[in-house]
């Protein structure tokens, strides 16, 4: 795989094309970086966009990861003291999920956000902000109901963090975009470059493949799933045999979890992947990669059941790791 394929797979959008090009031409000592609002334990929506950071760092990539303690404090996610202990925990996750830490630099916001500069030209972004725009930006961000000035200034520290982390690169999940096209728009106006960005895609509710997976509503993954608990959730997933599900009756659209979560998270992480099955059922079904597992999902050589049972093994044994951090 060239650096531009590694780079950019499983990608939802790229903005633009072309730069990320040109980083991928000579991607030593440049920078990627995602930012996490501390919260809970790692789930499977941070590990996707680790599995980003991961392919980054494969291609030469440096790689920061934001463990945003005052984005955090003011979607009101807790008082600093527990956000900050969260952010320790969740970064010993992050490395014991894969992130390399010698090659891995973790920055908490607080460390440079309330510095008298980033203050003062978090003021000049403001007054290139509508309230408006702050607050579309936010939709699929913020907590609880109504926007608050806290999570209006939020987008725009996001915006800054860019600037100040000295990346070549903002990573981030689809519910990120708006944020990231809020800093290609403002930054200029303080004197900054229009930011390179790419969105890793959402997974949708592993029940009824509607929407998205979250933590706050429906079934996700976490690190803190047992081995049964990932076989009782994945068992009980929405997965019928096609990629593209019909929308429901009222209209909704629907996707395949099961299949979502192979694409994204097993295949970018193991090389084969084997399907085991009893001789009389034709024997373990061996795929080096996503689309040939579709194609016989889609056919019927592949029982969903099957897949599934394949699925809850892999996912438990990325898991593991950052599971046993948990206990310790
Ligand atoms: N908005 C992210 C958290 C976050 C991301 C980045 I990239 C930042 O620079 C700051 C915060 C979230 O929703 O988790």
């Amino acid at each position: 795989m060239d650096a531009y394929d590694l780079i950019t797979r499983n990608a939802s959008e790229v903005v633009t094309e072309d730069e990320v090009r040109a980083l991928a031409d000579d991607p030593e000592g440049k920078r990627a970086y995602v930012g996490y609002e501390p919260s809970g334990v790692l789930h499977i929506g941070h590990m996707l966009t680790a599995n980003k950071l991961i392919d980054l760092q494969a291609a030469g990539f440096e790689v920061v990861v934001l463990l945003a303690d005052v984005h955090a404090y003011l979607n009101g996610k807790g008082t600093f003291e527990e956000i900050r202990e969260t952010a320790e925990r969740m970064k010993a996750q992050f490395i014991a999920y894969g992130l390399d830490e010698s090659q891995t630099e973790f920055v908490l916001g607080s460390e440079y956000q309330l510095d008298e500069s980033y203050v003062l030209d978090l003021h000049a972004l403001e007054l290139e902000t509508t309230l408006s725009r702050a607050e579309r930006a936010m939709a699929e961000i913020k907590s609880g109901d109504g926007v608050t000035v806290a999570q209006a200034v939020y987008p725009i520290m996001q915006a800054l963090d860019i600037v100040y982390l000295d990346v070549d690169l903002a990573i981030g999940g689809m519910e990120q975009r708006k944020v990231h096209m809020l800093a290609r728009d403002t930054l200029p106006s303080i004197g900054e470059e229009s930011p390179t960005c790419m969105h890793t895609p959402l997974i949708a509710d592993l029940g009824t493949g509607i929407g998205k997976m979250s933590s706050s509503a429906g079934v996700t993954i976490s690190m803190e799933d047992t081995t049964e608990d990932i076989e009782d959730k994945v068992n009980g997933a929405f997965c019928p045999p096609t990629a593209d599900p019909d929308p429901t009756d009222e209209g909704e659209e629907r996707e395949n979890p099961v299949l979502q979560i192979f694409e994204y998270h097993v295949f970018p992480r193991f090389e084969r992947v084997v399907v085991e099955r009893p001789e009389q059922y034709g024997g373990n079904l061996e795929y080096d990669d996503y689309e040939t597992l579709e194609a016989d999902l889609e056919s019927g050589e592949l029982h969903p059941a099957d897949a599934k049972g394949a699925l809850a093994d892999y996912l438990d044994e990325l898991i593991e790791p950052g599971r046993a951090k948990i206990a310790e």
